[in-house]
């Protein structure tokens, strides 16, 4: 006999319904559509399954829990074609024991609505906004901040999110656009460093649009620079709501003050003016059991940009002892994903990403990936999810980052060194295709004031740990602060990264236990000299010639103040006030001339950032072909920088002749004879700064160099560029931009 299900006034067959729930389990397994797509899908399939046309469908949720609700009449289908329907948590807000009389579980059930569950169906609409300066990251890699938030608030059935991505390729005007369009209850902008104009920008458009239009949104800021400057934001827009610290729980409790279920004051990390006065709700952490996959709505346009993956394992460090390093808003405190949830979100992303051709190739963003449990577990963790990967994805592949004491430290036992190379082992096997380590200097003066706890001996013997174990490395290096004293500890750093014997080639581990290739490398020269790679740490700097930003919120700051006050000198250019935009101060050097030197170099690092960064993010999504011809052009660029700063050091030391280091690599490109020549002339030159102005003019012929190839390997076919034709307009602006030697950020300085 045919099984009937009354709903909507209509009776249908059982095997309609589900017929229903196997499209509905197909559809949300493609967890990058949005859910006004499924919606759309949906309504259609049910007319062609039954011939009826359904008043409303409302799709919630995230990977996991996405539920379906098909109104009709005075009815609900709730579909979760994934788990469990007992568990809905927008059900349970309704009614706590709706399924009292259910015993197994269930997917999907009719459901009479009343004025309880048409309100909990009220969903109300938010936009997410992250921002973007499309001319300095052109390539995009998805958004973490926006796809986190928009993720928990789906996961609770809070909200209805929309996210709009400038990375993408959206302007002002078509975010404003859109909010007209949408109407949302909420319109949350993301700001960090260097967005602050265009916030405010787009700001000004959304307050002008609430005018005009009459529309209502409650606007809410996040994300570093609200947190770190709210006054600014308060003075220019009275009305705005700013989140610090994590977005998830504010964003939860937004929705719900949208729905007036509790009061502002109840929201969780929210900053807001009441009689001209800030208050400052309380920020609890979000608890990490609890964060789901990031939300993929973007994945498809992030595909067709050539952009890349990333994914949080961890978030926030307890170490927190870096002193350029602000703690405020991203946490002293060190959580993480277990290793099944890890597991899952891994395998969530790269499953889509393959969809789109995107490869298995996943950036973690983790603030401190090792991270501290108690007696050692986090190398055990570490291992699990390693094995976890290696077992199910063999051609996954991975970025990730770590402090040198993550992987050596003589403080600890030589157990726990040793485990620790195990654990480094695993992270190999499992994919670990690039490790960045935030080295910072090769100075032991500098690495002090640096707050880093290491010393460059220790760095050395870290850097061959990981070399040894077949690890590619990118260091993190900060080479200019502002209490560096001498050119010495410039020199120091520049002799440490010339170092040929630190990277290693990789050594096959199956004849050697993890036991012998700790001593092997922390103790024996010859077995070092032997099996050293030969290629300089230079070679493997991110970002060269870097200067030490001072942040707001920072220990660094505060040394700055207190030398300030028992010297009775300023530093603190701007009189004292931050550059808000940046987050951070202008500083003045202690020492005048390597303050000029810091400042010609971060001129050097401004002109060649966009198209550089462009190489790099290129790089990140290459065929094996095209990868090993940007890494080169990532390695020469290093090259080129490095050498230029030992020839402004050797300048300002008083040579008169090059270096025996720079003529070698001089030859390289047949100019020995004509830098030997600049040189001679550069030191008749008397003002510090159009010395370095000359330096800089000098060496920006060999950049050129690397840039005509780069722009022939465009030509002929030997790189391909995004369908958007990014990497050749990086290489046109850079041509343009010859010989203008100014701060990129000063662009965007408030106008
Ligand atoms: C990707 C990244 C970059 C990219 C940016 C790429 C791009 N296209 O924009 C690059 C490499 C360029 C970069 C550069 C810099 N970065 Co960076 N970067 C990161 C990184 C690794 C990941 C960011 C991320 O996805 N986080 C994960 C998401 C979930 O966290 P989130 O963005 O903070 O979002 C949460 C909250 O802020 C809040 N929230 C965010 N947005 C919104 C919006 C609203 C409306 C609301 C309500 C809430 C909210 O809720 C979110 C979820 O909890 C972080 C480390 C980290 N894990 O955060 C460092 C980090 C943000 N960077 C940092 C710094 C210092 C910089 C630099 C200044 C220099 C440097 N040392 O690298 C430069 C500045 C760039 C410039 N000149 O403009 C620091 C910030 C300092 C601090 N502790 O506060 C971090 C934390 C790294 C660190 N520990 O040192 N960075
Ligand atoms: S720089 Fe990294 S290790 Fe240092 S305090 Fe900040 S997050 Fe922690």
């Amino acid at each position: 006999m045919k099984k009937i299900i009354s709903f909507g006034n209509e009776e249908f067959d059982v095997l309609v319904f589900d017929k229903i729930v196997s499209y509905s389990r197909e559809l949300v397994g493609k967890i990058w559509l949005t859910p006004t797509e499924m919606q759309d899908s949906l309504k259609d399939i049910f007319k062609t399954l039954t011939d009826k046309t359904c008043d409303k469908v409302i799709v919630s949720g995230e990977t996991e829990n996405t539920t379906i609700y098909i109104l009709l009449d005075k009815d609900a289908l709730v579909i979760s074609p994934s788990s469990d329907l007992r568990k809905n948590v927008l059900l349970n807000r309704w009614r706590l024991n709706w399924f009292n009389d259910i015993v197994e579980p269930i997917n999907y059930k009719v459901l009479r609505m009343d004025d309880k569950l048409r309100f909990e169906l009220q969903l109300p609409k938010v936009v997410l906004v992250n921002l973007c300066v499309i001319e300095n990251y052109p390539i995009p890699r998805l958004n973490l901040s926006t796809g986190s938030i928009s993720a928990f608030l789906r996961k609770e059935q809070l909200a209805d999110v929309t996210i709009l991505d400038m990375q993408l390729g959206y302007t002002i005007e078509q975010v404003v656009e859109e909010y007209k369009n949408i109407q949302p209850a909420l319109i949350g902008v993301s700001i960090n460093f260097g967005q602050k104009q265009l916030a405010f920008d787009l700001l000004d458009r959304l307050y002008e649009c609430n005018n005009v239009h009459n529309l209502s949104s409650e606007i809410v800021v996040g994300n570093l620079i609200p947190a770190f400057s709210p006054n600014e934001f308060f003075s220019r827009y009275p009305e705005i709501l700013i989140s610090y610290r994590e977005g998830e729980y504010s964003w939860c409790d937004l929705a719900r003050y949208t729905k007036d279920l509790i009061r502002k004051s109840e929201i969780d990390g929210l900053m807001f003016l009441e009689d001209r006065e800030i208050i400052k709700t309380v920020a609890k952490d979000v608890d990490m059991t609890q964060v789901p996959t990031p939300s993929l709505d973007t994945l498809r346009d992030i595909a067709r940009l050539k952009g890349a993956l990333t994914i949080e394992t961890t978030r926030g460090c307890d170490y927190a002892k870096c002193t350029f390093c602000p703690r405020d808003h991203k946490l002293n405190s060190w959580r993480f994903l277990s290793e099944e949830q890890t597991l899952k979100q891994l395998k969530d992303i790269i499953n889509a990403g393959k969809k789109f051709g995107i490869k298995s190739h996943i950036y973690l963003a983790d603030e401190e990936f090792v991270g501290e449990m108690p007696n050692g577990k986090e190398a055990d963790r570490i291992i699990a999810i390693c094995k976890g990967i290696y077992s199910e994805f063999p051609e996954f592949k991975y970025d990730s980052s770590a402090r040198a004491d993550s992987v050596f430290d003589r403080k600890k036992s030589i157990e726990w060194n040793i485990k620790r190379i195990e654990m480094w082992y695993h992270c190999k096997k499992s994919g670990l295709d690039r490790l960045f380590v935030g080295v910072e200097s090769g100075c032991d003066r500098q690495l002090k004031r640096y707050g880093k706890g290491t010393t460059s001996e220790q760095n050395i013997v870290a850097l061959r740990i990981l070399t040894a174990l077949g690890i590619n490395i990118r260091i993190g290096f900060v080479m200019f602060d502002h209490l560096m004293e001498s050119l010495d500890d410039i020199e120091e750093n520049i002799n440490f990264l010339e170092r040929t014997d630190v990277i290693m080639q990789p050594i096959a581990l199956d004849k050697m236990s993890f036991e012998d290739l700790f001593h092997k490398v922390t103790e024996d020269k010859d077995f070092i000299a032997k099996h050293s790679s030969g290629k300089p740490i230079y070679s493997v700097v991110s970002y060269m010639l870097a200067s030490l930003e001072v942040l707001m919120g920072t220990p660094y700051i505060k040394i700055i103040k207190n030398l300030e006050k028992t010297t009775k000198k300023s530093f603190i250019l701007n009189d004292g006030k931050p550059d808000s935009n940046m987050g951070r101060y202008s500083v003045k050097f202690i020492e005048n001339k390597i303050g000029a030197i810091s400042d010609a170099s971060q001129k050097w690092i401004d002109s060649n950032f966009p198209i550089m960064y462009t190489v790099k993010s290129l790089h990140k999504v290459a065929s094996i072909k095209e990868k090993k011809l940007l890494y080169s052009y990532m390695v020469t660029h290093r090259e080129i920088s490095h050498f230029y700063l030992r020839y402004v050091v050797n300048l300002f030391k008083g040579s008169t002749s090059l270096s025996e280091d720079l003529k070698q690599f001089l030859k390289k490109t047949d100019s020995v004879s004509s830098f030997s020549s600049h040189l001679i002339e550069v030191n008749k030159i008397s003002g510090i700064e159009e010395r370095l102005k000359s330096c800089l003019t000098k060496w920006q012929k060999l950049m050129e160099l690397l840039i005509d190839e780069i722009s022939d390997s465009l030509e002929t076919g030997k790189l391909t560029d995004t369908y958007d034709e990014r990497l050749r307009i990086s290489i046109d602006t850079w041509k343009s931009n010859m010989g203008i030697w100014e701060l990129i950020n000063e662009q965007f300085e408030e106008k």
